[in-house]
């Protein structure tokens, strides 16, 4: 079970002294892997991950407690080049986040050569007078011959004192010498959070993440994109807890896939998340999912608003 912020009725203890704190924004490209190394550092599933580039589109807090230091990892959505209404929210607000955190870790993907993307991140992050450490991901998938990729990112930070850090966010290989830097790098300063919590977001927020999960896993083309998913309800009895959420689409058309075949799909995202929400709750679990056709949501930011995407202004 993880210790949501609706769960938490913690005190917070006064920190040791030489306790070091602060907040750390994990930054880059889409799919680099900032999801997926949130989880392994705090060591519980908060962030959803998935091969589809764009999954996280909210910026969501993990906090790592030890005896000496307290890390409060902000996970951002990748930056790129927005599209349309909710693209322009997602950049706008990882750029407030470099500017609100402590310190940046800024994630590539090191099993291809850095790309325009991370050149544009790059170049952002040197404006901002946050400070930054390089960490490359996935070594896990690096060829022997490794050098050329690595030069590549290394270049970019040509002009920098950056730090650099490999790891490999699947294996675990180097994160705790990651996490370790990290922790050198902060001030000393105070718990922000109680020692046991390891979110800011309530239950029903990862809830609603766990259903639009599966469908970035089984749906394809552009259906995960234009997906939203509100908790409508939620019933608590002592054997099980209920959980009734709409999936909201922009089409039909949309909403004919999310079904499938005689209510195939739907039942099948429907049984995978029932499980991941069963893990996180750490209890039995009903789901029951129904599918809402919301035309142009995402280029309305009173709709955006509603579905829950902050617009930090
Ligand atoms: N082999 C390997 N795969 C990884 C590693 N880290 C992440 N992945 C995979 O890369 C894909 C993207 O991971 P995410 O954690 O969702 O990436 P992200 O940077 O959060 O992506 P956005 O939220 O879209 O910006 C997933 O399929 C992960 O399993 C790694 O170290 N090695
Ligand atoms: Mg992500």
């Amino acid at each position: 079970m993880i210790n949501a912020m609706n769960k938490a009725q913690f005190t917070i203890p006064i920190a040791p002294k030489n306790f070091k704190s602060g907040f750390v924004g994990i930054i880059g490209r889409p799919n680099v892997g900032k999801s997926t190394l949130m989880n392994k550092l705090i060591g519980q599933k908060i962030a959803i991950t998935s091969p589809v580039a764009q999954t996280t589109r909210n910026r969501l807090q993990g906090i790592l407690t030890t005896p000496t230091f307290q890390i409060i990892f902000v996970d951002t959505p990748g930056i790129h080049k927005p599209h349309h209404e909710l693209g322009k929210v997602l950049v706008k607000n990882a750029k407030a986040a470099i500017n609100s955190v402590d310190l940046v870790l800024f994630v590539v993907d090191s099993s291809t050569p850095a790309g325009g993307g991370d050149l544009f991140i790059g170049e952002l992050l040197q404006h901002s007078k946050t400070s930054v450490i390089l960490g490359l991901n996935k070594i896990d998938l690096q060829p022997k011959n490794h050098q050329v990729l690595d030069d590549s990112y290394l270049q970019l930070i040509d002009t920098t004192n950056w730090s650099v850090v490999k790891f490999s966010a699947t294996t675990g290989e180097g994160t705790e010498t990651l996490q370790n830097i990290l922790a050198e790098n902060l001030e000393t300063g105070p718990y922000y959070y109680p020692p046991d919590l390891v979110t800011d977001q309530p239950e029903r927020f990862i809830m609603a993440e766990l259903i639009r999960e599966q469908i970035l896993l089984q749906t394809r083309q552009e259906i995960p994109h234009s997906v939203a998913i509100t908790i409508e309800k939620i019933e608590e009895t002592p054997k099980i807890t209920k959980v009734f959420a709409a999936i909201n689409v922009e089409r039909n058309s949309q909403k004919g896939i999310i079904i499938g075949n005689k209510g195939s799909m739907l039942k099948q995202i429907g049984s995978e998340a029932r499980q991941q929400i069963q893990k996180l709750i750490a209890g039995k679990v009903y789901l029951e999912l129904f599918v809402k056709v919301e035309p142009k949501w995402r280029q309305s930011r009173l709709r955006l608003a509603e579905f829950g995407y902050r617009v930090e202004e």
